[in-house]
């Protein structure tokens, strides 16, 4: 067992640390109160490789595996959590089509996500369809060489501004879960109405609902075969879950060094409040989860790294990343006080984007149905 990371790994969190300090943390305050989505900096993040990592050169990628999509992840969520998930909207249907896609698909797909050049999401989730992904309602009937989509997905990552990315619909609801089947899609069609939605925090993640009315997807877009669509999400999920588990990895650190530059700052009954043992407590408890998770997602990264099954790994490495953020973010706010609750400091931003990563991805109560379902033996995480 080696905790070193290579020198290659430790350059490349370097890089996303250094740009995620100079080119997101100037404006990161500005960006959430005006709920700027910046396609600028998404870009960018593509140009220096951000959401390559898992994907091969020959897609536009650099193969460098998913301890450096965890590194990178980390350092980016640190400094504005929002921009975190852009990259999982890049990474995650890059990563769908590379594992399921065909030869043209990887490479007609692929390249413009890792580029940055085109903003991608992935559509699931539905009003009736949230933990429970088979319940959803979306149909997609073939007609001549498209398939038409009806229905509509809901609290959809980048619905307001993805030019393409995954849809998962029914082609056969009688079959349940086993007729659900995957597409990329290109949202510059015709049938399809966006609605941005309001959220509590990652407000320069824009967020939003997707309406198919006929929405054509071209029958050469599908992935795998009809039928093949929950598996593929399940997959895909696995995967996106691991950025987020290192997304909130990110914001448990800085809610952390926000609470104890603030300890060793402010000064109240006539010493700093880093002297005082109720403060040292959180400080201690922010310092044990974070570190305990990132443990846990570095070992679920290296499996995937291994090509090892990783899914009961990824879920516990998600819950225990998104109850330390929360924990972190909390307690930051309760040693910073005022200034903790005041929109003047970033300590009310790590608290509002902590409570996302409760939420996304397979909730933390999700996660822990996986974990504990897999451990009574009911239903098996790695499979
Ligand atoms: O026996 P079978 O052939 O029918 O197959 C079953 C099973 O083996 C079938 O699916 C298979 N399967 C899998 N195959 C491969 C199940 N899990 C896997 C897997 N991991 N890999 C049906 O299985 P089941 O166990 O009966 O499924 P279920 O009870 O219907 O659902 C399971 C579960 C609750 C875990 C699932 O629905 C789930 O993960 N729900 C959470 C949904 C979720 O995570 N949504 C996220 C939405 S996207 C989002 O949040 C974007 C955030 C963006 C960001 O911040 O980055």
């Amino acid at each position: 067992m080696d905790f070193e990371l290579s020198e290659e790994l430790t350059a490349v969190r370097d890089l996303a640390r250094e740009f995620a300090e100079k080119e997101i943390a100037p404006t990161a305050a500005r960006d959430d109160r005006e709920k700027n989505f910046r396609p600028d900096l998404v870009r960018k993040m593509g140009e220096l490789g951000f959401y390559g990592s898992v994907i091969p050169e020959t897609y536009g990628g650099s193969g460098l595996g998913f301890l450096a999509m965890v590194l990178i992840t980390e350092e980016i969520a640190r400094v504005h959590s929002a921009m975190r998930v852009a990259i999982n909207m890049q990474i995650g249907p890059a990563m769908t089509v590379l594992q399921f896609g065909t030869e043209d698909q990887k490479k007609k797909f692929i390249p413009p996500l890792m580029s940055g050049e085109k903003i991608g999401c992935f559509a699931i989730t539905e009003a009736d369809a949230g933990s429970d992904v088979a319940a959803l309602r979306t149909t997609a009937t073939k007609n001549g060489d498209n398939y038409l989509l009806n229905g509509s997905k809901i609290f959809i990552s980048n619905a307001p501004v993805t030019d393409s990315g995954l849809v998962y619909a029914y082609t056969d609801r009688s079959q349940k879960h086993r007729g659900m089947s995957a597409f990329f899609a290109d949202w510059k069609q015709p049938g399809l109405t966006r609605k941005p939605l309001e959220t509590l925090g990652a407000h320069c993640s824009p967020l939003g609902e997707l309406i198919f009315d006929s929405f054509p997807v071209p029958v050469a877009n599908r992935l795998g075969n009809e039928g093949d669509g929950f598996k593929i999400c399940m997959w895909q999920l696995n995967q996106t879950r691991l950025n987020c588990a290192a997304g909130a990895l990110g914001v448990a650190r800085a809610a952390k060094e926000a609470a104890v530059d603030y300890c060793n700052q402010r000064v109240q009954f006539g010493q700093k409040i880093g002297e005082f043992q109720m403060n040292q407590d959180m400080i201690a408890q922010m310092i044990v989860h974070e570190e305990a998770a990132r443990l846990l997602v570095y070992r679920a990264a290296w499996l995937g790294d291994q090509k090892k099954p990783n899914n009961l790994e990824t879920s516990i490495a998600k819950y225990t990343a998104a109850e330390s953020a929360n924990f972190a973010a909390d307690a930051a706010m309760k040693i910073l006080g005022a200034y903790g609750y005041s929109t003047e400091f970033p300590v009310e931003r790590y608290y509002r984007d902590a409570k996302s990563y409760q939420i996304v991805e397979g909730s933390s109560n999700v996660q822990k149905m996986i974990i504990a379902q897999d451990a009574l033996g009911y239903r098996k995480a790695n499979r």
